[in-house]
């Protein structure tokens, strides 16, 4: 079985209690963290996945570890740090997607290429088929940016996968710097909207172009399709119309379903659909993961024809 290696920061995150409230008086407390909502949607679809990262010594570390443990992924790799805190962030519904961050100086932000040396991370790595990780850590802080470089540059049998994960309200590394991790990736994740914004990409030639000898790029086309370019050859699927409660961890989600399709030997246009499925059942719930659809309903789906699908 195929062992997936995910590294970042997660944050504890506190959201309205509803959708439709906005109001901060009552708010949930959950984990959320680029890496890890991938690491979760892996475990689901029977992925083994290691997160690897620092959290405080605090009560919100707790409850990370123990949201992410429950989930089947494992945690013995994660540091804890007595000196500093973990990481928050607060969901606002007062704009879409809008954020706030409360992570700067963060237990993960002190991630530096030594975690990769780490006797608990080097061993897992060096077992592992993949190791995904995305432009958010790269953003963090001059160590967590030197650890990428590090881990980009060095010797692998993993695939190495990589979302871009534009972030400007972190402004550690520049869209450039992205874009040049991005082109060492084995498989990246881009949004075409985050590639317009980051890179004034003008659509997706645009944007496989700029990435031209990254054997696996996937596109997230808006809300109408994603494809990838995957050994030369470009596949598509449409994107399944939901109605969209949280789009926050959609992305993440779309990433370890793809990601699942990749490490079980399933051609492209099932990686794009079970990518589509994982999504969805992302984008209709108010947290940052979800449960995607059950091992049945998944192959059900995927087995449905083209005209079926849309
Ligand atoms: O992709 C979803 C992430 O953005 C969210 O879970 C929190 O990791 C996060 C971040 O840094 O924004």
């Amino acid at each position: 079985m195929p062992h997936a290696v995910c590294l970042g920061e997660t944050m504890a995150v506190m959201s309205p209690r509803s959708p439709e409230n906005e109001s901060v008086r009552l708010l949930t407390c959950t984990a959320g963290g680029a890496e890890s909502n991938v690491a979760a949607g892996l475990e689901a679809a029977g992925i083994p996945t290691s997160w690897v990262s620092r959290l405080g010594e605090d009560p919100l570390g707790d409850l990370i570890l123990e949201e992410l443990g429950a989930a089947g992924i494992d945690i013995e790799a994660v540091v804890r740090d007595p000196e500093r805190r973990t990481g928050l962030y607060l969901k606002s519904r007062r704009g879409e997607n809008e954020v706030f961050y409360y992570r700067e100086g963060s237990a993960a932000s002190a991630m530096s290429p030594g975690l990769l040396e780490e006797p608990e991370t080097a061993r897992r790595l060096a077992a592992a088929d993949l190791v995904h990780t995305s432009g958010i850590t790269a953003s963090i802080s001059p160590g967590c940016s030197k650890l990428l470089d590090t881990l980009f540059g060095q010797p692998r049998s993993a695939r190495l996968s990589f979302d871009v994960n534009y972030r400007p309200s972190l402004p550690g590394v520049s869209p450039t710097e992205l874009l040049g991790l991005a082109r060492r990736a084995d498989v990246v994740f881009v949004g075409a909207d985050e590639a317009r914004a980051a890179w004034g990409a003008e659509g997706v030639e645009d944007i496989l172009a700029a990435l031209p000898d990254v054997p696996c790029v996937v596109v997230k086309d808006d809300s109408r399709r994603a494809l990838c370019r995957l050994d030369g050859e470009v596949s598509e699927v449409p994107s399944l119309s939901v109605r969209v409660i949280d789009a926050v961890g959609a992305g993440d989600a779309f990433a370890a379903g793809f990601l699942a399709g990749l490490l079980h030997g399933d051609d492209p246009i099932r990686c794009l659909r079970r990518g589509h499925l994982h999504a969805s059942a992302a984008l209709t719930t108010t947290t940052d993961r979800a449960l995607p659809p059950s091992a049945a309903t998944l192959d059900a789906l995927l087995a449905v024809t083209e005209d079926e699908w849309e």
